[in-house]
């Protein structure tokens, strides 16, 4: 849109006299921020209604992104760049005195999801409006989002998120559009004189779903798409005896997150909420479908349902029930539907992390949906047991063992699965969904995971952003692609020292950050190195802390390397033991190398208390070393990896997710990989003769370090360095820390030995920015568009670059 410095002046002075009836510079960075945002709501208004009038009038077929986790970011600088006046909105408020940085850091940041999966979800919304494809979000409104972390002597505490304490500009809530969720009772199936079954249903917990919608904004497109959130609320009419009790546990449904990453928590409440808001979804297309059809026939020519992981897998049976009881359609009919309608990605293959429900309280909760998963579970062992056997169909029909089991389900319901890298997608057949892929093998296929550089580096990296438009133009902000250009200045002595005065900028920046935050003084001439994810023991923060109490070590004993400064951001789930340990060895071990005067000069490390996607996008434009260390073949795809590369940090990993790609993007010369394979660990699992003690025992360097987590030497560590100890040594090390230390170790050596020399340094930084456009997330929803949903993908066109290997 076109938007002059003066006229908008104009507008915000006016806007926030109307909201606070005072000038403003009687108002404080929230209020300036609640202005802001509610004056570029309303240049979002126009747009979002064309949008929909635009798919409505040429019939448009759409899209549905099913996710119980969306982590959006902040939304105020990403919503004015798309719409193309961020500059000129940065002008006019540096006009009226006001800094524009502190205004945008008033901004609440939603945390409506846990880690990858939620990020994935939103990278995924932005890139669908920015191509121009009619997609649409629809998850769950949480009034409170992941706990906020703090350390309190080391110990990670959660405090409550009530981020919408100030209220959410970006939402509207659409009362009108409210459909009615049905809970327990019982079913009466009843034949009716037309000849359909007629369901009724008796005693039921009813619950309003009331959708508040969310501008997606499409990037300088005019586009501006759907993430429609669902709130829980009492029914209007809901009579003299509804207690406040029933009130309360309504209420309840949208009221938390679970925190748990990659976990899967088995309770009632997560179930109530997973098909809350999937059937709020389906309800809410059919209903808006219908108004302009009159029947089901061509539903899905017009409609795609992506599934994010299982958690909505019973968009599934929710379809079927719509379709057979509220639209008489027949089951042959409902399930040919249902299956063109439905894909599913798979995010994780950790076993802990496959939803299971057992029978009991998933039939005594949705007792409808269950009878429809009994026929979807009869008809297919009824179809294969014949050409496969009673005993594999058993291990992978939806019921049994007395659970639902929803991965199964959600692959025999869709046309689609995919994995998130080409590794993660093979290990899907080869092991966690292998039977299945014998009967559906057409089903099976990869899509590589994406991140959207407008948020990492438009926004994120304004200083290499700024950098990269003075050499190369400014395309590569329409087209990624474009960044490859960069090549062309591997010899550029001038410029490679500019990509290092950049980095070294950035440094800067975030030093003051972590000075104001919390309190720590740190070198900006250090090499800074990065591992930001959830804290989980196959990611190996333990490994990235191994490597550190050795170099602890080898500079006790005198020996002299380059600064490094080890930065950690990561939340680990309330209930997980044994991550909060690492945490509070990790802040122990901090302590100790800062307090240590033979140390410090070379040494420190720093955990960034509450990362969080607002916390990545001021860390990852400083790294210089990227830590994708996760044991081989257990981290699905990763996507920090790939915002880091962008960033021009080297990753130093393991063969996993899709560091494969990035390896294969920038060449071995430009990455530092070692360890083990997944496999050569496939191997270890087979043989059953992995033994950390080997290791332990003849590498005096591990068996130094190891030692120290229980002699004494970290002050305050005393049970959780003994259970470290104990999960290395006594129960053989699940995740091959031992088995990858010697690599690992010698990999960070040769990072050493190369910072030596800047100018090597940076060309590999460089041809890390230049293959980064690979990973934009708006090729990664084309290739979704053409080969899932059949939606047509818009501009910018894909070069057609194909790195699904
Ligand atoms: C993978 N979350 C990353 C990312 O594809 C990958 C599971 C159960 C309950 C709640 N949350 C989860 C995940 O499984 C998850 O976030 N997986 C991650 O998805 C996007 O890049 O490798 O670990």
């Amino acid at each position: 849109m076109a938007l002059t410095k003066e006229q908008f002046i104009t507008e915000f002075k006016d806007m926030a006299l109307k909201l606070y009836a005072a000038p403003i510079e009687d108002l404080s960075s929230q209020q300036l921020y609640q202005a802001l945002a509610l004056l570029t709501r309303s240049y979002i208004a126009q747009p979002w209604a064309n949008t929909k009038e635009r798919y409505d009038e040429e019939e448009t077929k759409q899209v549905f992104y099913f996710s119980i986790e969306f982590l959006p970011g902040r939304l105020l600088q990403s919503n004015l760049l798309n719409l193309g006046i961020l500059d000129e909105v940065e002008a006019g408020l540096e006009e009226l005195d006001l800094h524009p940085q502190k205004i945008f850091a008033a901004e609440a940041d939603p945390g409506l999801g846990n880690g990858g999966l939620g990020r994935l979800a939103s990278a995924f919304m932005d890139a669908m409006a920015s191509v121009g494809m009619a997609g649409n979000g629809n998850g769950i409104r949480y009034q409170y989002g992941l706990f906020k972390q703090a350390f309190v002597n080391g110990y990670q505490v959660e405090l409550p998120d009530d981020w919408m304490r100030n209220g959410f500009p970006w939402e509207t809530r659409k009362e009108n559009r409210a459909v009615t969720v049905k809970f327990g009772g019982w079913v009466e199936l009843r034949p009716s004189r037309s000849g359909h079954l007629r369901v009724i249903y008796h005693n039921t917990d009813d619950v309003l779903a009331v959708p508040y919608d969310v501008a997606m904004v499409g990037y300088h497109n005019g586009v501006v798409n759907n993430l429609r959130l669902w709130s829980a609320e009492a029914p209007i009419n809901a009579g003299p005896h509804f207690t406040l009790e029933q009130r309360e546990r309504i209420n309840q449904i949208t009221q938390i997150l679970y925190p748990d990453d990659s976990d899967n928590a088995g309770k009632e409440l997560r179930l109530r909420q997973e098909y809350f808001f999937t059937s709020a979804g389906i309800q809410s297309i059919v209903r808006h479908y219908r108004r302009t059809h009159n029947s089901m026939a061509g539903f899905a020519d017009r409609v795609a349902i992506h599934i994010n992981d299982t958690h909505p897998a019973m968009a599934i049976p929710e379809l079927m029930r719509v379709l057979m009881d509220d639209e008489h359609v027949g089951w042959d009919e409902a399930w040919r539907i249902t299956l063109k309608v439905m894909s599913y990605t798979n995010h994780t293959l950790l076993s802990e992390a496959l939803e299971v429900w057992p029978i009991d309280m998933f039939s005594g909760l949705l007792p409808r949906i269950y009878q429809i998963v009994q026929e979807i579970d009869r008809r297919f062992r009824l179809a294969f047991v014949p050409q496969f056997g009673q005993a594999m169909i058993d291990r992978i029909a939806p019921l049994g063992n007395g659970q639902v089991r929803m991965a199964y389900l959600a692959t025999i319901g869709s046309h689609a699965v995919n994995g998130v890298a080409p590794l993660h997608s093979e290990l899907l057949k080869k092991d966690v969904l292998h039977d299945l892929f014998q009967i559906f093998p057409e089903r099976f296929n990869n899509k590589t995971n994406g991140i959207t550089p407008r948020r990492w580096i438009q926004i994120g990296d304004r200083p290499l952003a700024h950098l990269l438009d003075k050499k190369i133009g400014t395309a590569w902000r329409q087209n990624p692609l474009a960044l490859r250009k960069l090549h062309d200045y591997i010899d550029d002595t001038r410029f490679l020292a500019d990509l290092n005065a950049t980095k070294a900028e950035n440094k800067r920046e975030l030093a003051k950050y972590i000075d104001q935050t919390v309190h720590v003084k740190v070198d900006p001439d250090a090499i800074f190195d990065v591992q930001i994810k959830r804290l989980h023991a196959y990611k190996r923060q333990l490994l990235h802390l191994l490597g550190i109490l050795d170099a602890y070590l080898a500079i006790k004993r005198g020996e002299k390397r380059p600064k490094r400064l080890h930065i950690f951001g990561a939340k680990a789930a309330p209930s997980y033991v044994y991550a909060k340990e690492i945490i509070k060895v990790m802040n122990a071990v901090a302590d100790m190398v800062d307090s240590d005067p033979d140390v410090s000069p070379y040494l420190q490390v720093v955990f960034l208390p509450n990362y969080g996607v607002s916390m990545a996008e001021k860390i990852i434009p400083a790294a210089d070393i990227s830590e994708q260390i996760s044991t081989a073949g257990k981290e699905a795809s990763g996507t920090s990896n790939m915002k880091l590369m962008s960033a021009g940090a080297l990753t130093l990993a393991t063969l996993d997710g899709a560091n494969i790609e990035i390896k294969n993007a920038v060449g071995d010369d430009n990455i530092e990989i070692f360890g083990l394979t997944e496999k050569e660990i496939a191997g270890y699992y087979q043989r059953g003769d992995y033994r950390s003690r080997d290791f332990y025992e003849k590498d005096p360097r591990l068996h130094a370090v190891l030692d120290m987590l229980v002699n004494g030497k970290i002050p305050g560590i005393e049970t959780e360095g003994r259970d470290i100890y104990n999960a290395l040594l006594m129960y053989n090390d699940e995740y091959f820390v031992l088995a990858d230390f010697e690599s690992y170790l010698a990999a960070n050596a040769r990072l050493d030995k190369l910072y030596q020399q800047p100018e090597l340094w940076a060309k590999k930084a460089l041809v890390n920015i230049a293959e980064s456009g690979r990973f934009s997330a708006d090729f990664t929803v084309q290739r979704y568009g053409r080969e899932i949903w059949h939606v047509v993908p818009q501009t910018p066109e894909d070069d057609g670059t194909d790195t699904e290997g």
